[in-house]
């Protein structure tokens, strides 16, 4: 199924079934915002947070109300869950595309917890459930540019990483966080390849961390998160590069020097601490002006989209990097 969002946020599937409870809610609701002169607002308000993405009903549902975050919310095709879950990096799994969706059923996302260590006044350890009661659950929208020049458009489940940070009480000392997520040879065939230096490690200045659209996801489509995309918790950045977004984090560290990422310690030429999508810094090896949007594939006739900087969240994101060298600081 197709999703398309509308510019007034009506979510409407392309099988053109939209509930009609929902859509005479939104009718209702509609009619009384523009009574209040509250209408064109946007999105956040009143109804806005019973509209939920449908899941596939593949795995446990993880409704998320609408995110009220500026720029949460793509406007934008939705890629296919087929598309979103079958075409994966998560090395640990194997390299291929196809690797993760065939392999990562050996995950084992239950129990799980989560370290918080460091510069911090409140280290402790969190067990999923109680993760996933922290803060409410929100959905948003966002793109997800790969390094590899792909993209996708994804409904994701989750709260703002800020949430679970704000709770350990960083010190003066903390300026990064450091994210590991986990190696484990009898869960992840891939562990065993020298592919990277494992485990997974990743990386944000702490500013960057603590930013509203930093998501903590468990979640996608309205449903728990598919191993294969980071089960049972993962980062999503969405104006960095999607190697920035660890998957199936363990441990979150707070640092006061700047955490060494797997993919720096790989290649440090091609791969830098901020990865900020930015089209007019190249990959080495290939230019990053362009993408190929995971699902709109025309064979010959392909249409490549332009990248856009910060992946298209600079309105929200951009003042972090005010005055950098963005070619130098890559
Ligand atoms: N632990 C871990 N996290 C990871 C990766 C990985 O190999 N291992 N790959 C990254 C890369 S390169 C991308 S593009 C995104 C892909 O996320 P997705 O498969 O959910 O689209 O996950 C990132 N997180
Ligand atoms: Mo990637």
């Amino acid at each position: 199924m197709h999703f398309l969002r509308q510019r007034d946020g009506l979510r409407v599937p392309s099988s053109e079934i939209t509930p009609r409870a929902d859509y005479e809610n939104r009718r209702e609701w509609l009619k009384a915002a523009s009574a209040l002169g509250l209408a064109g607002l946007g999105t956040g308000l009143g109804l806005e947070a019973q509209a939920q993405t449908a899941g596939p009903g593949k795995l446990a549902k993880l409704p998320g109300a609408r995110s009220a975050v500026p720029g949460a919310l793509a406007v934008e095709k939705l890629t296919r869950y087929e598309d979103v879950t079958s075409y994966n990096n998560y090395y640990e799994f194997g390299t291929d595309k196809s690797d993760p969706a065939r392999n990562a059923h050996t995950l084992k996302p239950r129990p799980w917890t989560v370290a918080i260590e460091g510069e911090c006044a409140k280290p402790g350890r969190y067990g999923i459930e109680d993760l996933l009661k922290l803060a409410p659950m929100e959905e948003r929208i966002y793109r997800l540019r790969c390094v590899e020049g792909w993209s996708m458009v994804i409904p994701w489940e989750g709260y703002s990483l800020a949430e679970l940070l704000k709770k350990a009480e960083p010190n003066s000392r903390a300026k990064y966080v450091e994210f590991t997520t986990l190696a484990d040879k009898a869960q992840m065939p891939g562990v065993r390849s020298g592919v990277l230096d494992w485990p997974y490690v990743e990386g944000l200045r702490l500013d960057e961390a603590m930013h509203p659209l930093t998501l903590l996801a468990f979640g996608l489509y309205g449903e728990v998160l598919p191993n294969q995309n980071g089960a049972p918790l993962r980062l999503v950045v969405p104006w960095k590069y999607g190697f920035k977004s660890a998957k199936s984090i363990v441990r979150i560290r707070f640092t006061e020097q700047q955490p060494v990422s797997s993919w720096t310690k790989a290649a440090q030429q091609e791969y830098g601490f901020f990865s900020n999508v930015n089209p007019k810094v190249d990959h080495p090896r290939w230019s990053q002006a362009t993408e190929r949007r995971i699902g709109e594939e025309g064979g010959f006739f392909a249409k490549k989209r332009a990248t856009l900087t910060f992946n298209g969240y600079e309105p929200q994101v951009g003042q972090l990097y005010a005055g950098m060298d963005l070619k130098k600081f890559f």
